[in-house]
């Protein structure tokens, strides 16, 4: 059997790209290990950044895709028990971010694709890439019941987010990964509690905390801990006495804490982002801090631009969007990951770092909440519609 692209992974980058592409006629198969519920279910970002939402709205898909609410714009900024509001609102025209949930997302994108006749094989198993460079790729997979199938086509791509399948079909040597570990571990906890008024980061002498909205009633949490740690190290009663700490609430709400996980604070880069017929998507290609609430986004970004590259060749003929998306996607993935890293390291080194950095990061803050240019920059950042991060 045949396509034009088969999408392997179907998170937000995956069915993004896979109702982009129906939306524009070009033929798909997206083949997904997991079943349609966990995807479902998988809770992770909360931010569709303006820029995002833009691009939904230019493909018109905007009202179908994004649930949640818009957001204000409003990030609060709390160092040592004294609150700053900084906003995204840069003074353009056009929808703003929203506050959504990424499996609401997921979700709707999925019906979206599903509705409109698309073709998603959930509990695809041993998936693997072949021929790679040549004339056609195919890509085998097996059915839950075991049977192999194989799938010819024009392009591959590589949805299958950081621990996938896609980037290992790449000989060693043709990519490059850069990473980055910023020695901090983060533990993640999500509760049915009371979300923030505004997304909420909050540094001081007891370390970091932030508290963000994940639907009216629900919240994530981040609290800055030793990178060793397991949520083991963090019972319940802790989790809630160092958040009410730390974000200076003592009256701070609870709730039935329903997931909890430490990570690492890392950055990773691979370069290029294609390979012969292979192109990377999102977190298969990257891995950024959460702290800037780019991971997803930048998913969605080089969904859109292959997704574009695409249908101009099937469209067109017009190969130039194909040679060019590694270098543009890479462009916005180095000003998101500088972004990410800056706020990281700032608000990191505000709280419990030695006094020379802590007096540093004090004042890139400083400047932050005093200088209407400082402000203007961040708020291009945030809504990730500056120029410098290309288109
Ligand atoms: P995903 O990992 O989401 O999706 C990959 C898909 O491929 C999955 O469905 C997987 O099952 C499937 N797959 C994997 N291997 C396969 C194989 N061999 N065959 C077939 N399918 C396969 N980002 C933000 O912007 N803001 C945040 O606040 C934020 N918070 C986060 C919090 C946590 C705890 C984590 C872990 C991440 C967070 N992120 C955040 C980043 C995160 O949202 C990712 O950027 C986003 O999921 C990337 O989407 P995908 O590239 O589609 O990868």
């Amino acid at each position: 059997v045949s396509t034009t692209v088969v999408v392997i992974g179907a998170g937000p980058a995956g069915m993004t790209l896979a109702t982009l592409l129906q939306h524009s006629g070009v033929p798909c198969v997206v083949l997904e290990r997991r079943s349609r519920e966990h995807v479902a279910q998988r809770q992770r970002a909360g931010i569709v950044e303006t820029r995002a939402v833009r691009m939904f709205d230019s493909w018109g898909l905007a009202d179908r895709v994004l649930g949640g609410i818009p957001y204000d714009g409003i990030l609060e900024i709390r160092v040592d028990g004294c609150s700053h509001l900084v906003s995204d609102r840069d003074g353009s025209d056009g929808p703003v971010a929203r506050l959504c949930p990424q499996q609401v997302l997921v979700q709707k994108l999925t019906e979206t694709f599903l509705e409109g006749g698309g073709d998603l094989r959930f509990e695809a198993a041993d998936v693997s890439l072949h021929d790679l460079t040549g004339d056609r790729a195919t890509v085998s997979y097996r059915t839950p019941d075991g049977t192999p199938h194989a799938l010819a086509c024009d392009f591959v791509a590589g949805c299958d987010g950081d621990r996938g399948v896609s980037r290992t079909a790449v000989p060693d040597g043709v990519l490059t990964a850069h990473a980055f570990d910023h020695g901090i571990g983060w533990l993640t906890v999500l509760a049915d509690a009371p979300p923030p008024a505004h997304p909420l980061l909050a540094t001081g002498p007891h370390g970091f905390a932030a508290h963000f909205p994940r639907g009216p009633h629900a919240s994530r949490y981040y609290l800055q801990c030793p990178p060793d740690d397991t949520p083991d190290d963090w019972p319940e009663q802790r989790v809630w006495d160092t958040l009410r700490t730390r974000l200076g609430d003592p009256a701070l709400g609870s709730g039935p804490i329903t997931d909890r996980e430490v990570f690492r604070l890392r950055s990773l880069v691979h370069d290029p982002m294609r390979h012969g017929r292979l192109f990377l998507v999102g977190d298969a290609a990257h891995i950024v801090s959460p702290m800037g609430g780019k991971g997803m986004n930048l998913a969605l970004y080089d969904a859109d631009l292959l997704a574009r590259a695409v249908r101009d060749f099937v469209r067109d003929g017009d190969d130039t969007a194909l040679d060019t998306y590694s270098a543009r996607c890479l462009r916005r993935v180095w000003n998101d990951q500088e972004f990410s890293h800056w706020l990281t390291r700032t608000l990191h080194d505000a709280g419990d770092a030695d006094p020379f950095l802590r007096h540093l990061a004090l004042a890139r803050l400083d400047r932050l909440f005093h200088s209407p240019a400082a402000a203007r920059a961040f708020a291009e950042l945030m809504t990730g519609l500056d120029p410098s991060g290309g288109a």
